[in-house]
């Protein structure tokens, strides 16, 4: 429990493992006992049997063993979380750019990277002292906000975020396992949310069922990552969003409270904006060498170009030549799931030319799909 050192006299592990972490910039650490997380167990195992998963794996490939700490380390008794604000500046798109998707704040540097690397440190220090220390960002193996919240070192949202007082949600989270006893854990921290509703009613595909409920198979965040097309009532919501979704952070008032408060480090987002006929123009190595880092079900790198066929749909010039040529060769593309994307955002253009000189899709699919309206650009029903 206690470090011995006879110059600095005895600093209990605590409070040496809180200065540690916060001296290397974490947002805030907390630590609770290593003991089994209800109720993230029950709610992954019901969750997945009415189908709110989707075909999400994650956390909820096995619930069992990523609510049990014991299974990532036998023997763990005590868990650090850790946070690490990932909020920057962003600078202002630049004139004249070509038509650009937008990536979410927490995916543009990997920011898992800075806040693993802080919580090695943690680790480090108690395996100086003999313990074990496993490290956990975003992993499958435990369900890091449910241990955030037990440690202390915040409040859920009713978007089922996690809110670091002063810092909002704008936190990615992570976790060391030792089977070190570091004491009696941090007290968890009261609701923040109050009345407010913001994220609920704001989501742009009513993915938020009920405070903290989250259906994946309507959240963007989970739609521009799956293997399955971008269902076609989410395609017009989407807007410019090429990977991630920040709406219901971007309305929360502790969120923007907090940026407010204490305004995020000068240093720029390295890829706030990706210019789509750019990433339509890469071969597979190419886009994997810039965004590999994504989570993109499958590994596979038509989920994202998918998706910015989508979003070319969405905010392209129609009477540009560069986006109706890049949208007709991928309409053309053996991938009929790069065809039928091509083919919605050619309609959501008005392309009728190229769709005439085009013809009917061979795929029964994608011919069931052109069947559907799409509500062509600047003639959508008003809200
Ligand atoms: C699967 C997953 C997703 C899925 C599903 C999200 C979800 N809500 O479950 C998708 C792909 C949609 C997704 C999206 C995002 N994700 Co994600 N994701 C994960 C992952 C891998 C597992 C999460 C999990 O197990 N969920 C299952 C259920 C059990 O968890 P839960 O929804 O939190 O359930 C709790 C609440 O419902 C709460 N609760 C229960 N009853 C009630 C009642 C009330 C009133 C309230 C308020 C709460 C509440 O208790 C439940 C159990 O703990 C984690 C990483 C990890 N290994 O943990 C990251 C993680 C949750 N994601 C993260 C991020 C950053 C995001 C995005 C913001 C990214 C983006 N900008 O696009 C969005 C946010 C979407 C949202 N509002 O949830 C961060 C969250 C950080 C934070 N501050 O909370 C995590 C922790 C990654 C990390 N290590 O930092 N994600």
């Amino acid at each position: 429990m206690t470090r011995s050192d006879p110059a600095a006299g005895s600093v209990p592990l605590a409070a040496e493992i809180r200065t540690i972490g916060e001296q290397a910039g974490l947002a805030a650490v907390g630590f609770c006992a290593a003991e089994v997380l209800e109720p993230a167990r029950t709610v992954l195992h019901q969750r997945r049997a009415v189908g709110l998963a989707g075909s999400m794996q994650f956390t909820y490939r096995n619930p069992d063993r990523s609510t049990d700490p014991g299974r990532t380390l036998p023997g763990a008794r005590t868990l650090v979380a850790g946070a690490w604000n990932y909020r920057r500046e962003t600078p202002a798109p630049s004139d004249g750019a070509g038509p650009a998707g937008r990536v979410a704040a927490y995916a543009r540097r990997d920011h898992y990277a800075e806040l693993r690397s802080r919580l090695e440190l943690i680790a480090d220090r108690l395996r100086a002292d003999g313990h074990r220390a496993v490290v956990l960002a975003d992993q499958n193996h435990i369900v890091d906000r449910a241990v955030a919240w037990r440690a202390g070192l915040g409040w859920f949202g009713k978007n089922a975020n996690l809110l670091v007082p002063g810092h909002g949600s704008w936190v990615v989270l992570g976790v060391v396992v030792t089977d070190a006893d570091v004491g009696d854990g941090t007290e968890p921290v009261a609701d923040g949310c109050g009345p407010c509703r913001r994220c609920i009613d704001d989501c742009p595909t009513e993915a938020i069922l009920a405070p903290g409920v989250v259906d994946a198979r309507r959240c963007l965040a989970w739609s521009v990552q799956a293997a399955e097309p971008i269902p076609i009532e989410q395609r017009v919501p989407l807007g410019d969003r090429l990977y991630g979704c920040d709406e219901c952070q971007d309305v929360c008032p502790p969120s923007i409270g907090a940026d407010r408060a204490a305004p995020p480090p000068a240093e720029a987002d390295q890829l706030d904006h990706v210019d789509l006929l750019d990433l339509l123009a890469l071969d597979d190595a190419a886009l994997m060498a810039r965004h590999g880092r994504w989570y993109l079900a499958g590994r596979d790198p038509d989920v994202v170009r998918r998706t910015a066929l989508v979003i070319l749909g969405n905010v392209g010039d129609p009477d540009a030549q560069e986006v109706l040529r890049m949208l007709e060769r991928y309409a053309r593309s053996p991938v009929v799931e790069l065809r039928r994307h091509a083919r919605w955002s050619l309609r959501r253009l008005g392309a009728d030319a190229v769709l005439g000189r085009l013809g009917p899709d061979a795929d029964p699919d994608v011919q069931a799909e052109a069947r559907i309206e799409v509500p062509k650009r600047g003639v959508e029903a008003p809200d």
